[in-house]
């Protein structure tokens, strides 16, 4: 019987869930077939370049997964689970205050921490716990109500959370196994037929949407599940043209003519699907929810602390000038001129102005024709060609764009008491929550550069300064 490795048991959870989903949300597979073809469009036109930023074969398969979990008892839970496939807790994002209307949650996002594993198959799942101990949301007795309601169910059972931990010490699980783990672990997200508690998943609506879909049903569901496309443009005008209306704009960055930067997102508005209600006489009838939709992405590299500032700066200089155009001008217009004025359009200069994360290829031929002394910097090597930066593609997410994506399918405001004092969390608060080390991304896109410089600087036999 041969063992699973981890990355193979991972990319076959993303294969279920993804079937899964498309048997819930048929609207899935349309995206999915769109992005195949913007995919394969793309890369006959682009040859090599198409490959910048991940192979074709990680950029098919590549998902992520959207759930929300009710406590830090079920965060905890999931970690287990997730860690069995070699996904990590990475950043935090806190998302009660990156939103207007009400939305009660902070996350996280699990997903593969090293580069070759990202390279073989990087799922991620971006997870949301309900702040359920936020008193700006949740007044003191609806507070208990919820703690009892979540306290009371079980998401995750003891078999899967066994299982979880076995293949998650033992880095790889025997064939019978690993089949019992898929399939509990996919079994785990489905959507439940059980019935709705109409009051109850009402009662919580009034305060958030978000807050009745995490807190008013007895089981946990992905949300949405997002292909990759390597032209987002391309799939939102596909898609418009099959009659599938998408969300205004595309989130992040606007469309320029420099390279792809951190991540670009849009998605369609949730769609009903049916459901079972139960009401306070005991008699059940089917309704409809809206709360699951469909998203895509395309990814861009990843941005230095001081790229990261500079793209937020050019967000708020967005934001200013937008508050005075004349009417009918779009975000993304104005957008496309701030970063038309302020970032540099190519690889090596977001390189040399140390505003994007790379790793460095040697070029043979470039070496060749140089006489390299004991020290050198990267920069000149850079200069002359002979370390050639090769893009870290961005693996994780945009608060605003998480924010905006959870607030385009909310159809009410919800409320929140800002006379309150929000609970705060930080990444050791959601460390201790989660029980793994919420990584920094920034630490693990900084340790992926140092290490590519180091070894060049040893295949080099020189000291290589900045
Ligand atoms: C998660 C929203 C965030 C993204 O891609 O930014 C997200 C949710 O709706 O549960 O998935
Ligand atoms: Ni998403």
């Amino acid at each position: 019987m041969t063992a699973l490795e981890t990355w193979e048991l991972r990319a076959e959870f993303a294969r279920r869930l993804s079937a899964m989903y498309g048997r819930e949300v048929p609207a899935y597979n349309t995206l999915v077939e769109v992005s195949t073809e913007v995919n394969e469009a793309y890369a006959a036109k682009h040859g090599a370049d198409a490959e910048r930023l991940g192979s074709i074969a990680r950029v098919t398969a590549e998902r992520h997964g959207a759930i929300r979990v009710g406590s830090p008892k079920e965060m905890a839970q999931v970690a287990r689970i997730f860690a069995a496939f070699g996904m990590y807790p990475v950043g935090l994002y806190d998302l009660r205050d990156a939103s207007s209307s009400s939305v009660p949650v902070v996350s996280t996002a699990f997903r593969p921490i090293d580069g070759a594993e990202l390279a073989k198959n990087p799922f991620r799942v971006f997870t949301s716990m309900l702040a359920a101990a936020d008193p700006r949301f949740f007044d003191q007795e609806l507070r208990a109500e919820l703690d009892a309601f979540i306290g009371a169910r079980q998401l995750f059972g003891e078999e899967l959370l066994t299982l979880a931990d076995k293949v998650a010490a033992g880095g790889g699980l025997a064939a019978d196994d690993a089949a019992r783990l898929l399939e509990l672990a996919t079994a785990a997200f489905e959507l439940s037929g059980d019935p709705v508690d109409y009051e109850w998943y009402k009662k919580l609506e009034a305060v958030s949407a978000v807050a009745s879909d995490i807190g008013g049903v007895s089981t946990t569901h992905i949300n949405h599940l997002t292909p990759r496309v390597l032209d987002i443009d391309e799939l939102y005008k596909r898609m418009e043209a099959r009659g599938i209306s998408m969300i205004d704009e595309i989130q992040g960055p606007p469309r320029w003519d420099g390279p792809d930067l951190l991540l670009r997102q849009t998605s369609f508005r949730a769609l009903g699907e049916n459901r079972v209600f139960r009401y306070a006489d005991g008699s059940t009838s089917e309704g409809e929810l809206r709360v699951r939709f469909g998203e895509v992405e395309a990814r861009g590299m990843a941005l230095t602390v001081a790229g990261r500032d500079l793209y937020d700066r050019m967000v708020a200089e967005s934001d200013a000038r937008l508050a005075v155009a004349p009417a009918g001008t779009t975000r993304v217009e104005v957008a496309a001129g701030v970063w038309a004025e302020n970032l540099p359009r190519t690889e090596k200069e977001l390189a040399l102005q140390g505003l994007a994360f790379f790793t460095y290829r040697l070029d043979d031929a470039a070496l060749a024709g140089a006489s390299l002394a004991g020290t050198a910097s990267l920069s000149d090597l850079v200069e002359a060609g002979i370390a050639v930066p090769e893009p870290i593609v961005y693996e994780d997410f945009l608060p605003r764009s998480a924010a905006g994506i959870f607030q385009s399918n909310l159809t009410e405001e919800g409320s929140k008491d800002e006379a309150q004092v929000g609970t705060s969390y930080d990444i050791h608060r959601m460390s201790e929550i989660v029980g793994f080390e919420v990584h920094d991304p920034n630490d693990l896109y900084q340790r992926q550069q140092d290490a590519s410089i180091a070894a060049l600087a040893h295949r080099l036999n020189i000291t290589l300064s900045h």
